[in-house]
Protein backbone atom coordinates (compact mmCIF):
# COMPACT_ATOMS: atom_id res chain seq x y z
CA UNK A 1 0.00 0.00 0.00
CA UNK A 2 1.28 3.39 -0.34
CA UNK A 3 -0.16 6.59 1.53
CA UNK A 4 -0.41 10.14 1.28
CA UNK A 5 -1.57 12.54 3.88
CA UNK A 6 -1.90 16.23 3.32
CA UNK A 7 -3.18 19.26 4.88
CA UNK A 8 -2.47 21.79 7.30
CA UNK A 9 -3.96 22.63 10.56
CA UNK A 10 -5.92 25.50 9.72
CA UNK A 11 -5.96 24.13 6.01
CA UNK A 12 -9.64 23.55 4.27
CA UNK A 13 -9.29 20.06 4.70
CA UNK A 14 -7.02 17.62 5.71
CA UNK A 15 -6.81 14.76 3.23
CA UNK A 16 -5.76 10.75 3.02
CA UNK A 17 -5.15 9.03 -0.58
CA UNK A 18 -4.85 4.96 0.20
CA UNK A 19 -3.39 3.24 -2.82
CA UNK A 20 -2.96 -0.45 -3.05
CA UNK A 21 -5.97 -1.16 -0.53
CA UNK A 22 -7.72 -4.81 -2.16
CA UNK A 23 -11.21 -4.39 -3.99
CA UNK A 24 -14.61 -5.50 -2.75
CA UNK A 25 -13.44 -4.27 1.34
CA UNK A 26 -17.56 -3.20 2.55
CA UNK A 27 -16.65 0.02 4.40
CA UNK A 28 -18.72 1.39 6.84
CA UNK A 29 -17.81 5.42 6.70
CA UNK A 30 -19.87 5.79 9.97
CA UNK A 31 -16.98 3.08 11.46
CA UNK A 32 -13.84 5.84 10.17
CA UNK A 33 -16.50 8.87 12.16
CA UNK A 34 -16.51 6.57 15.15
CA UNK A 35 -12.86 6.65 15.23
CA UNK A 36 -12.14 10.17 14.18
CA UNK A 37 -14.30 10.76 17.48
CA UNK A 38 -12.18 8.49 20.03
CA UNK A 39 -9.35 10.75 18.76
CA UNK A 40 -10.73 13.58 19.28
CA UNK A 41 -11.94 13.11 22.80
CA UNK A 42 -10.29 12.30 26.38
CA UNK A 43 -9.51 14.55 29.31
CA UNK A 44 -6.92 17.56 29.00
CA UNK A 45 -7.73 17.97 25.20
CA UNK A 46 -7.39 21.72 24.46
CA UNK A 47 -10.29 24.56 22.99
CA UNK A 48 -9.25 23.05 19.06
CA UNK A 49 -11.57 20.10 20.14
CA UNK A 50 -14.56 21.99 21.41
CA UNK A 51 -14.34 23.78 17.66
CA UNK A 52 -14.26 20.67 15.44
CA UNK A 53 -16.71 17.91 14.16
CA UNK A 54 -14.44 15.16 12.37
CA UNK A 55 -16.18 14.03 9.72
CA UNK A 56 -14.90 12.20 6.55
CA UNK A 57 -15.97 12.25 3.23
CA UNK A 58 -14.69 9.36 0.78
CA UNK A 59 -14.38 11.00 -2.92
CA UNK A 60 -12.83 8.17 -4.60
CA UNK A 61 -12.34 4.54 -4.59
CA UNK A 62 -15.57 3.38 -3.35
CA UNK A 63 -18.58 2.19 -5.09
CA UNK A 64 -21.92 1.36 -3.39
CA UNK A 65 -19.70 1.17 0.11
CA UNK A 66 -17.55 -1.02 -1.50
CA UNK A 67 -13.62 -0.57 -2.31
CA UNK A 68 -13.10 -0.87 -6.44
CA UNK A 69 -9.04 -1.25 -6.15
CA UNK A 70 -8.49 2.38 -6.93
CA UNK A 71 -7.22 4.63 -4.93
CA UNK A 72 -9.27 5.28 -1.71
CA UNK A 73 -9.07 9.29 -1.35
CA UNK A 74 -10.72 10.80 1.68
CA UNK A 75 -10.93 14.30 3.35
CA UNK A 76 -11.92 15.46 6.97
CA UNK A 77 -13.21 19.17 6.55
CA UNK A 78 -11.51 21.73 8.93
CA UNK A 79 -14.16 23.85 10.86
CA UNK A 80 -11.31 26.04 12.47
CA UNK A 81 -10.31 26.25 8.37
CA UNK A 82 -8.23 29.95 8.56
CA UNK A 83 -5.44 29.58 5.82
CA UNK A 84 -6.43 29.71 2.08
CA UNK A 85 -9.97 31.11 2.95
CA UNK A 86 -9.10 34.83 2.41
CA UNK A 87 -7.09 37.00 0.42
CA UNK A 88 -4.78 37.14 3.44
CA UNK A 89 -5.14 35.33 6.50
CA UNK A 90 -5.61 36.34 10.13
CA UNK A 91 -2.73 34.76 11.27
CA UNK A 92 0.26 36.49 12.77
CA UNK A 93 3.68 35.80 12.34
CA UNK A 94 5.66 33.95 14.89
CA UNK A 95 8.98 34.11 15.26
CA UNK A 96 10.00 32.81 18.85
CA UNK A 97 10.14 28.74 18.31
CA UNK A 98 8.94 26.42 20.79
CA UNK A 99 11.15 23.75 22.50
CA UNK A 100 10.67 20.28 21.52
CA UNK A 101 8.44 21.15 18.69
CA UNK A 102 8.93 21.44 14.96
CA UNK A 103 9.97 24.60 15.12
CA UNK A 104 13.06 25.57 15.67
CA UNK A 105 14.12 22.80 13.32
CA UNK A 106 11.71 23.33 10.71
CA UNK A 107 12.84 26.75 10.48
CA UNK A 108 16.30 26.52 9.80
CA UNK A 109 15.50 23.75 7.29
CA UNK A 110 12.87 25.89 5.26
CA UNK A 111 14.93 28.98 5.85
CA UNK A 112 11.86 30.85 7.04
CA UNK A 113 11.72 33.62 10.28
CA UNK A 114 7.16 32.89 10.42
CA UNK A 115 7.22 29.51 12.21
CA UNK A 116 3.54 29.61 11.20
CA UNK A 117 4.64 28.21 7.96
CA UNK A 118 6.04 25.10 9.95
CA UNK A 119 3.41 24.36 12.63
CA UNK A 120 0.68 24.26 9.74
CA UNK A 121 2.13 21.02 8.45
CA UNK A 122 4.12 19.54 11.81
CA UNK A 123 0.61 20.44 13.93
CA UNK A 124 -0.92 16.84 14.85
CA UNK A 125 -4.31 17.47 13.32
CA UNK A 126 -2.68 15.61 10.38
CA UNK A 127 -3.44 12.78 12.48
CA UNK A 128 -6.46 12.88 11.33
CA UNK A 129 -5.71 11.28 8.03
CA UNK A 130 -3.79 8.61 9.52
CA UNK A 131 -7.18 7.68 11.91
CA UNK A 132 -9.10 7.67 8.35
CA UNK A 133 -6.41 4.98 6.77
CA UNK A 134 -6.40 3.03 10.07
CA UNK A 135 -10.24 2.82 10.17
CA UNK A 136 -10.32 1.64 6.71
CA UNK A 137 -7.29 -0.97 7.38
CA UNK A 138 -9.11 -2.40 10.68
CA UNK A 139 -12.20 -2.90 8.83
CA UNK A 140 -10.29 -4.92 6.59
CA UNK A 141 -8.43 -6.71 9.27
CA UNK A 142 -12.00 -7.50 10.56
CA UNK A 143 -12.56 -9.90 7.78
CA UNK A 144 -9.80 -11.83 9.19
CA UNK A 145 -10.98 -11.75 13.08
CA UNK A 146 -7.91 -9.86 13.80
CA UNK A 147 -8.61 -7.23 16.05
CA UNK A 148 -6.91 -4.36 17.03
CA UNK A 149 -7.41 -1.83 20.65
CA UNK A 150 -5.22 0.16 22.66
CA UNK A 151 -5.06 1.79 26.38
CA UNK A 152 -3.47 3.83 28.74
CA UNK A 153 -0.79 2.48 30.58
CA UNK A 154 0.33 5.68 31.91
CA UNK A 155 -0.02 9.78 32.04
CA UNK A 156 2.81 11.61 33.83
CA UNK A 157 3.98 9.09 36.91
CA UNK A 158 0.60 7.60 37.40
CA UNK A 159 0.53 4.04 35.89
CA UNK A 160 -2.48 1.92 35.74
CA UNK A 161 -1.99 -1.36 37.49
CA UNK A 162 -4.63 -3.66 35.59
CA UNK A 163 -3.57 -6.11 32.79
CA UNK A 164 -6.20 -7.34 30.54
CA UNK A 165 -6.86 -10.58 29.81
CA UNK A 166 -7.88 -10.40 26.47
CA UNK A 167 -8.75 -7.66 23.78
CA UNK A 168 -12.55 -7.94 24.56
CA UNK A 169 -11.67 -6.46 28.11
CA UNK A 170 -9.44 -3.42 26.83
CA UNK A 171 -12.50 -2.84 23.89
CA UNK A 172 -14.92 -2.59 27.08
CA UNK A 173 -13.26 -1.35 29.46
CA UNK A 174 -12.21 1.69 28.02
CA UNK A 175 -15.77 2.67 26.41
CA UNK A 176 -16.54 4.86 28.37
CA UNK A 177 -13.08 5.78 29.81
CA UNK A 178 -12.53 9.39 29.55
CA UNK A 179 -8.82 8.44 29.02
CA UNK A 180 -8.52 5.25 27.32
CA UNK A 181 -7.70 3.36 30.62
CA UNK A 182 -8.85 0.15 31.86
CA UNK A 183 -7.81 0.81 35.23
CA UNK A 184 -10.85 3.30 37.56
CA UNK A 185 -8.87 4.41 40.35
CA UNK A 186 -4.95 5.28 37.81
CA UNK A 187 -7.79 6.92 35.82
CA UNK A 188 -9.44 9.21 38.72
CA UNK A 189 -5.25 10.09 40.03
CA UNK A 190 -4.08 10.84 35.88
CA UNK A 191 -7.29 13.50 35.82
CA UNK A 192 -6.35 14.42 39.15
CA UNK A 193 -2.90 14.84 38.09
CA UNK A 194 -3.88 16.62 34.31
CA UNK A 195 -5.74 19.37 36.46
CA UNK A 196 -2.63 19.76 38.54
CA UNK A 197 -0.69 20.10 35.44
CA UNK A 198 -3.29 22.40 33.33
CA UNK A 199 -3.57 24.72 36.34
CA UNK A 200 -0.21 25.17 36.54
CA UNK A 201 0.00 25.42 33.00
CA UNK A 202 2.33 22.38 31.84
CA UNK A 203 1.77 19.49 29.89
CA UNK A 204 1.76 15.70 30.55
CA UNK A 205 2.94 12.85 28.69
CA UNK A 206 2.61 9.47 28.97
CA UNK A 207 2.47 5.18 27.86
CA UNK A 208 -0.11 3.65 25.29
CA UNK A 209 -0.26 0.02 24.39
CA UNK A 210 -1.44 -1.37 21.38
CA UNK A 211 -3.01 -5.06 21.65
CA UNK A 212 -3.79 -6.63 17.94
CA UNK A 213 -5.18 -10.00 18.66
CA UNK A 214 -5.65 -12.81 15.98
CA UNK A 215 -3.21 -12.84 13.44
CA UNK A 216 -1.91 -16.03 12.01
CA UNK A 217 1.67 -16.94 12.56
CA UNK A 218 3.75 -16.17 9.50
CA UNK A 219 2.88 -12.25 8.79
CA UNK A 220 6.15 -10.43 8.16
CA UNK A 221 9.54 -11.75 7.29
CA UNK A 222 12.71 -12.77 8.23
CA UNK A 223 14.26 -12.49 5.43
CA UNK A 224 14.68 -9.15 5.10
CA UNK A 225 14.80 -6.25 7.20
CA UNK A 226 12.12 -3.87 6.10
CA UNK A 227 9.47 -6.72 6.23
CA UNK A 228 9.68 -7.02 9.77
CA UNK A 229 6.59 -7.22 11.30
CA UNK A 230 8.09 -5.57 14.40
CA UNK A 231 10.13 -3.38 12.46
CA UNK A 232 7.41 -2.22 10.61
CA UNK A 233 4.94 -1.67 13.71
CA UNK A 234 7.85 0.61 15.11
CA UNK A 235 8.21 2.56 12.93
CA UNK A 236 4.62 3.41 11.84
CA UNK A 237 4.19 3.87 16.02
CA UNK A 238 7.37 6.14 16.39
CA UNK A 239 6.10 8.37 13.40
CA UNK A 240 3.33 9.60 15.37
CA UNK A 241 4.24 12.72 16.58
CA UNK A 242 5.81 13.22 19.92
CA UNK A 243 6.15 9.39 20.40
CA UNK A 244 9.96 8.92 21.48
CA UNK A 245 9.96 5.63 22.31
CA UNK A 246 8.67 2.03 21.38
CA UNK A 247 8.77 -1.10 22.65
CA UNK A 248 7.87 -4.51 21.52
CA UNK A 249 6.19 -6.98 24.22
CA UNK A 250 8.58 -7.15 27.29
CA UNK A 251 10.89 -4.41 25.87
CA UNK A 252 13.91 -2.65 27.55
CA UNK A 253 12.80 -4.94 30.48
CA UNK A 254 13.84 -8.00 28.18
CA UNK A 255 17.52 -6.80 28.14
CA UNK A 256 17.49 -7.48 31.86
CA UNK A 257 16.49 -10.90 32.28
CA UNK A 258 17.87 -14.41 31.81
CA UNK A 259 17.21 -16.31 28.78
CA UNK A 260 15.55 -19.66 30.53
CA UNK A 261 13.37 -16.74 32.98
CA UNK A 262 12.06 -15.01 30.22
CA UNK A 263 11.81 -16.44 26.63
CA UNK A 264 8.45 -18.04 25.71
CA UNK A 265 8.21 -21.89 25.86
CA UNK A 266 6.72 -23.76 23.51
CA UNK A 267 4.02 -26.29 24.03
CA UNK A 268 1.31 -28.28 22.36
CA UNK A 269 -2.23 -28.94 23.62
CA UNK A 270 -5.18 -31.97 22.33
CA UNK A 271 -7.35 -29.26 20.67
CA UNK A 272 -5.55 -25.39 21.15
CA UNK A 273 -2.71 -26.82 19.12
CA UNK A 274 1.17 -25.65 19.58
CA UNK A 275 1.13 -22.44 22.02
CA UNK A 276 3.27 -20.19 23.85
CA UNK A 277 2.74 -20.28 27.60
CA UNK A 278 3.78 -16.92 28.04
CA UNK A 279 4.25 -13.76 25.58
CA UNK A 280 7.28 -12.03 26.41
CA UNK A 281 8.02 -11.66 22.74
CA UNK A 282 4.90 -9.63 21.95
CA UNK A 283 3.54 -12.01 19.54
CA UNK A 284 6.84 -11.24 17.22
CA UNK A 285 9.69 -13.89 16.60
CA UNK A 286 12.25 -13.74 14.24
CA UNK A 287 9.99 -10.26 12.53
CA UNK A 288 7.32 -12.55 11.82
CA UNK A 289 3.68 -12.98 14.05
CA UNK A 290 4.01 -16.15 16.11
CA UNK A 291 -0.01 -16.71 16.51
CA UNK A 292 -0.05 -14.81 19.68
CA UNK A 293 -1.34 -11.41 20.77
CA UNK A 294 0.54 -8.81 19.47
CA UNK A 295 1.82 -6.13 21.92
CA UNK A 296 3.38 -3.11 21.10
CA UNK A 297 3.61 0.12 23.49
CA UNK A 298 4.66 3.96 22.71
CA UNK A 299 5.85 6.67 24.66
CA UNK A 300 4.24 10.43 24.09
CA UNK A 301 6.58 13.33 25.41
CA UNK A 302 4.80 15.95 27.66
CA UNK A 303 2.56 18.30 25.01
CA UNK A 304 5.30 20.78 23.27
CA UNK A 305 3.35 24.23 23.73
CA UNK A 306 3.34 25.39 26.96
CA UNK A 307 1.53 28.73 28.57
CA UNK A 308 4.62 28.84 31.07
CA UNK A 309 6.43 28.97 28.34
CA UNK A 310 10.39 28.04 28.40
CA UNK A 311 13.21 30.01 27.50
CA UNK A 312 13.42 30.71 23.32
CA UNK A 313 15.19 32.94 21.42
CA UNK A 314 13.58 35.80 18.43
CA UNK A 315 14.55 34.18 15.27
CA UNK A 316 14.70 37.77 13.81
CA UNK A 317 16.58 39.83 16.94
CA UNK A 318 18.15 36.97 18.10
CA UNK A 319 17.67 37.68 21.35
CA UNK A 320 16.60 35.74 24.46
CA UNK A 321 12.78 35.73 24.56
CA UNK A 322 9.67 32.94 26.14
CA UNK A 323 8.75 30.79 23.16
CA UNK A 324 5.18 31.59 21.84
CA UNK A 325 2.39 29.97 23.00
CA UNK A 326 -0.35 28.65 20.98
CA UNK A 327 -3.55 26.97 22.12
CA UNK A 328 -2.80 23.60 23.11
CA UNK A 329 -3.57 20.33 24.49
CA UNK A 330 -2.56 19.95 28.02
CA UNK A 331 -2.32 16.00 27.12
CA UNK A 332 -3.15 13.74 24.24
CA UNK A 333 -2.50 10.45 25.40
CA UNK A 334 -5.93 8.90 25.02
CA UNK A 335 -5.83 10.34 20.97
CA UNK A 336 -2.53 9.00 20.81
CA UNK A 337 -3.82 5.31 21.84
CA UNK A 338 -6.50 5.43 18.60
CA UNK A 339 -3.61 7.19 16.27
CA UNK A 340 -1.36 3.95 17.65
CA UNK A 341 -3.76 1.46 16.66
CA UNK A 342 -4.56 3.39 13.01
CA UNK A 343 -0.31 3.14 12.97
CA UNK A 344 -0.69 -0.57 13.67
CA UNK A 345 -3.53 -1.52 12.05
CA UNK A 346 -1.75 -0.24 8.91
CA UNK A 347 1.42 -2.07 9.59
CA UNK A 348 -0.17 -5.27 9.63
CA UNK A 349 -2.41 -4.97 6.82
CA UNK A 350 0.57 -4.07 4.83
CA UNK A 351 2.49 -7.06 5.69
CA UNK A 352 -0.92 -9.53 5.66
CA UNK A 353 -1.36 -7.90 1.94
CA UNK A 354 2.16 -8.96 1.08
CA UNK A 355 1.35 -12.64 2.34
CA UNK A 356 -1.86 -12.98 1.40
CA UNK A 357 -2.11 -11.06 -2.14
CA UNK A 358 -3.38 -7.65 -3.00
CA UNK A 359 -6.18 -7.71 -6.13
CA UNK A 360 -9.15 -8.83 -4.70
CA UNK A 361 -10.70 -9.72 -0.82
CA UNK A 362 -12.00 -12.88 -2.52
CA UNK A 363 -8.68 -13.89 -3.82
CA UNK A 364 -6.90 -12.80 -0.52
CA UNK A 365 -9.77 -15.10 1.56
CA UNK A 366 -9.35 -17.74 -0.39
CA UNK A 367 -5.02 -17.82 -0.28
CA UNK A 368 -5.76 -17.40 3.43
CA UNK A 369 -8.30 -20.34 3.95
CA UNK A 370 -5.47 -22.11 2.17
CA UNK A 371 -2.59 -20.86 4.35
CA UNK A 372 -4.87 -21.59 7.38
CA UNK A 373 -5.73 -25.22 6.03
CA UNK A 374 -2.14 -26.23 5.87
CA UNK A 375 -0.85 -24.56 9.46
CA UNK A 376 -3.54 -26.34 10.69
CA UNK A 377 -2.83 -29.67 9.59
C1 LIG B 1 -4.79 18.96 17.08
C2 LIG B 1 -5.06 20.18 16.57
C3 LIG B 1 -4.25 21.34 16.92
C4 LIG B 1 -3.69 21.23 18.32
C5 LIG B 1 -3.03 19.90 18.59
C6 LIG B 1 -3.71 18.72 18.03
O1 LIG B 1 -5.10 22.43 16.78
P1 LIG B 1 -4.79 23.96 17.15
O2 LIG B 1 -3.34 24.14 16.88
O3 LIG B 1 -5.68 24.76 16.25
O4 LIG B 1 -5.18 24.08 18.58
O5 LIG B 1 -4.74 21.35 19.26
O6 LIG B 1 -1.76 19.91 18.03
C7 LIG B 1 -0.73 20.24 18.80
C8 LIG B 1 -0.78 20.38 20.10
C9 LIG B 1 0.49 20.41 18.11
O7 LIG B 1 1.42 20.91 18.75
O8 LIG B 1 0.56 20.13 16.96
C10 LIG B 1 -5.57 17.78 16.71
O9 LIG B 1 -6.52 17.85 15.91
O10 LIG B 1 -5.25 16.68 17.22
Amino acid sequence: MRILTAGESHGEYISAILEGFPKGVTICQDFINDELKRRMSGFGRGGRMKIEEDKVKIVSGMRNKVTLGSPITMLVKNRDARIFSRKKDDLEALTIPRPAHADFAGAIKYQENDVRNILERSSARETVARVCVGAVCKQFLLKFNIKVASFTVSVGRVISKKKPKNIEEIITKTEHSKLNCIDRDAEREMISQIKKADESKDSLGGLVEVWIEGLIPGVGSFMHFDRRLDARVAYYLMSIPAIKGVENGLGFEYAKQKGSASHDAIYSEHGKGIYHQTNNSGGIEGGMSNGEVIVFRAAMKPIATLRKPLDSVDLITGKKEKAMVERADTVAVAACGVIAESMAAIAVTELFLDKFGQDTLKEIKTNYQNYVKTVKR
